[in-house]
């Protein structure tokens, strides 16, 4: 099994959780690292992965996570960067390098913008550094439909294209929308078992935690849930427990 993903099946069982923690905050700037490390702190040994993105990545840069980085290094999460990677190849490649430099071992990508000077050295890349790609199936927010959910003329949703472009572009794990038993079934079927679902839209999005854990997706991302509570750990720990019923 590829590196990533066998590491973050290893990391869930070892802590028996299969919680994403996107480590989403909105502190002014010089509360919020500060702050990102005490979520951390606290939440460490109950979660599967890490997922960074614009709360972090734009005020602080690759250079400045790096105590979030060590953290994650010390503790053995593995670290993703939710970018939704989506340029042409060159700047895409800069993007994976720059992450995989950093720490970083794996990254979001949007199949839209194809294979071809698009995703493919992209896929090739992260594969080279032993990394993960994951990619946009069915995104969690109201209008998801108005992209994912648009049909090609022969009357194929967008999503199933996009699965099937996992499938086929040997991506290591697909976004779906938690809010959606059903998107997640239909995915499952197409990319097969050792693709990855990860499913965000628990929480503060309104899916429920109890019924993910009924849905055959893999991990849940969970941010202001957990980043947002007074006690971060207490509010994560109940969203674990959840899933032992
Ligand atoms: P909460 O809604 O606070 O739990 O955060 C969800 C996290 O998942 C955020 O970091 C979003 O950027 C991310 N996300 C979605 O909410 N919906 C998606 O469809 C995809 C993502 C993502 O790519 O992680």
């Amino acid at each position: 099994m590829p590196g990533f993903r066998r590491r973050m099946l290893e990391s869930a069982s070892k802590r028996g959780s299969r919680v994403v923690l996107a480590l989403d905050l909105w502190e002014p700037y010089q509360e919020r690292l500060g702050r990102a490390e005490e979520v951390l702190g606290q939440t460490k040994d109950r979660i599967a992965a890490v997922k960074i993105n614009q709360h972090l990545l734009l005020p602080f840069g690759l250079q400045g996570l790096k105590p979030i980085v060590k953290m994650c290094e010390r503790e053995g999460l593995p670290l993703i960067a939710d970018l939704k990677i989506n340029d042409i190849e060159p700047t895409n490649l800069i993007a994976v390098d720059s992450l995989f430099d950093f720490g970083f071992e794996a990254l979001t990508a949007n199949p839209f913008v194809g294979w071809r000077d698009g995703l493919e050295k992209v896929v090739e890349r992260v594969h080279e550094r032993d990394g993960g790609v994951l990619l946009l199936v069915y995104m969690s927010h109201g209008g998801a439909d108005e992209g994912y959910g648009l049909r090609l003329k022969d009357g194929t949703p967008v999503y199933e294209l996009f699965a099937e472009r996992a499938k086929q572009w040997k991506a290591d794990g697909v976004l779906v929308s938690a809010k959606s038993a059903e998107l997640i079934a239909q995915t499952r079927t197409v990319v097969g078992k050792d693709c990855l679902i990860f499913s965000p839209g628990v929480g503060a999005q309104g899916g429920d935690p109890a019924e993910w854990y009924e849905t055959g997706a893999d991990f849940m991302i969970v941010g202001r849930a957990v980043t947002g509570a007074t006690e971060p750990r207490a509010a994560l720990t109940k969203i674990v427990a959840q899933g032992r019923g």
